[in-house]
């Protein structure tokens, strides 16, 4: 059961509508998508429209109204069909989605059509996803403009706003319910990652730790993974999104778990990477540990009022210094930052936001590009990475083929931060001592 209930949702509708003038906004449920032929993956409702409502059937709308005087919530819906119960399962249909919801109306979707123009009648501005082409905006601009054409009528749609900006800026700041679920989603990825640990040894594929990771997220319950799983043994690592997890698990090698599942359409995203056989190489554990000091610092320089691109830059420094330090890279850290050449090794940002999605789509900017800063209940994830591909001749032999990632949930709070993921085993002794553990 989700720990949101209908009052959350109609507090953030509330919130929306306060942060536009007069007009009317339209959210679309996301379309179900074809796997192949007849076969269709499951269904993931859209965000946004998830953020705002809480529904989860698809050919769903949800329309926010507001005028002078008032507001009003309309919820479109597919109606309870005895042929959809006994294929597909029962929709909510209309009367319980009324009984449900606190929305001023709900409709059959299928009403929407003739319902639309009336809805946008004497309404100036109209509030969309800009992007979006789905049948339902195109109805709704082309009865925008039949009612510019209709005489009588005085006002009419002259502006089209965007309105993920909106409820993604309201996505950044998440509350007490929505950590609590975050929190729920990386107790079980902790889980996973901890059996995966205790599971690897040589001559195990890769794909038998993602699947035994899956089997532990589902059999607790959890409808989905947050992406698709990374699993990539030695070299493999290097491949930045490498999701062919075919490969053998070598004796000397590490391996990279990058994997995480949702929970109640929050997401974890946790990376560890280990030794395949249990116990690190000399040289493994000296990057590692390299990586890990990484991690730490930029995670310890979190609070309000810091701005995400000085940790950018910060940990872009402190990860050419590493790069220094292991010899990968010769120079002055200051010239070799200006020549970006440390991003032949560390290539991918810093971190990025997660709640409903992983890569959650919130601002980094604000409206005049200014970088964000940090505001208690952000989460962001922290994931530096070293990566030394297989044939870097021009790096020390006993380095090559080592890719390293580490990456926790961060919440900011008052004060400074919360690692939501800290139980996670991190350090060296950590990491080898749950090698040895057994499932
Ligand atoms: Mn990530």
């Amino acid at each position: 059961m989700s720990l949101m209930n209908e009052i959350h949702y109609e507090s953030r509708r509330e919130k929306l509508l306060s942060s536009v003038e007069e007009g009317v906004i339209i959210l679309t449920s996301a379309s179900p998508k074809t796997r192949s032929n007849d076969t269709e993956y499951p269904y993931r409702q859209s965000s946004d429209f998830y953020y705002m409502c809480g529904f989860q059937e698809d050919n769903a709308l949800l329309i926010l109204v507001k005028t002078k005087e008032a507001t009003k919530s309309i919820l479109f819906v597919e109606p309870y069909n005895e042929e959809h119960a006994l294929w597909n399962g029962a929709r909510l249909g209309v009367q319980k989605a009324q009984a449900i919801f606190r929305v001023d109306e709900v409709h059959d979707i299928n009403n929407y059509a003739s319902l639309i123009k009336d809805i946008l009648r004497e309404h100036i501005a109209l509030y969309i996803d800009l992007f979006e082409d789905s049948s339902w905006i195109i109805q709704a601009k082309n009865s925008a403009k039949e009612l510019h054409e209709t005489r009588g009528v005085k006002r009419h749609i002259k502006a089209i706003h965007d309105v993920t900006h909106l409820i993604r800026t309201q996505r950044l700041i998440k509350s007490n319910e929505e950590i609590s679920e975050i929190k729920n989603a990386v107790a079980l990825t902790a889980k996973a990652h901890h059996e995966a640990m205790k599971l690897s040894k040589p001559g195990l594929h890769e794909y038998e730790l993602q699947a035994h990771m899956s089997y532990v997220f589902q059999r607790a319950g959890a409808q989905a993974e947050s992406y698709g799983a990374i699993v990539a043994g030695g070299n493999n690592a290097n491949t930045l999104h490498y999701i062919d997890n075919r490969d053998v698990l070598r004796d000397g090698d590490l391996v990279l778990i990058d994997a995480a599942c949702e929970w109640e359409l929050y997401a974890s995203d946790i990376t560890r990477t280990f030794p395949v056989n249990g116990r690190f190489t000399a040289a493994q554990r000296t990057v590692y540990e390299k990586v890990l000091d990484v991690q730490l610092r930029v995670i310890d320089a979190m609070k309000p009022g810091v701005k995400r691109d000085w940790l950018q830059q910060y940990s872009e420094e402190l990860l050419c210094q590493a790069l220094i330090d292991l010899g990968i890279l010769k120079g002055e850290c200051k010239t070799l930052l200006e020549s970006k050449e440390h991003k032949k090794y560390s290539p991918h940002g810093i971190g990025h936001w997660m709640g409903l999605d992983v890569h959650d789509p919130c601002p980094y900017v604000d409206d005049e590009g200014e970088s964000l800063q940090f505001v208690a209940g952000m989460v962001m994830t922290i994931e530096p990475g070293i990566y030394i591909r297989a044939d870097d001749e021009t790096v020390e032999e006993k380095y090559r083929g080592i890719g390293i990632r580490i990456e926790d949930d961060i919440l900011i709070t008052q004060n400074g931060y919360e690692n939501l993921s800290a139980m996670i085993a991190k350090t060296v002794e950590e990491v080898e001592n749950m090698c040895q553990e057994s499932v």
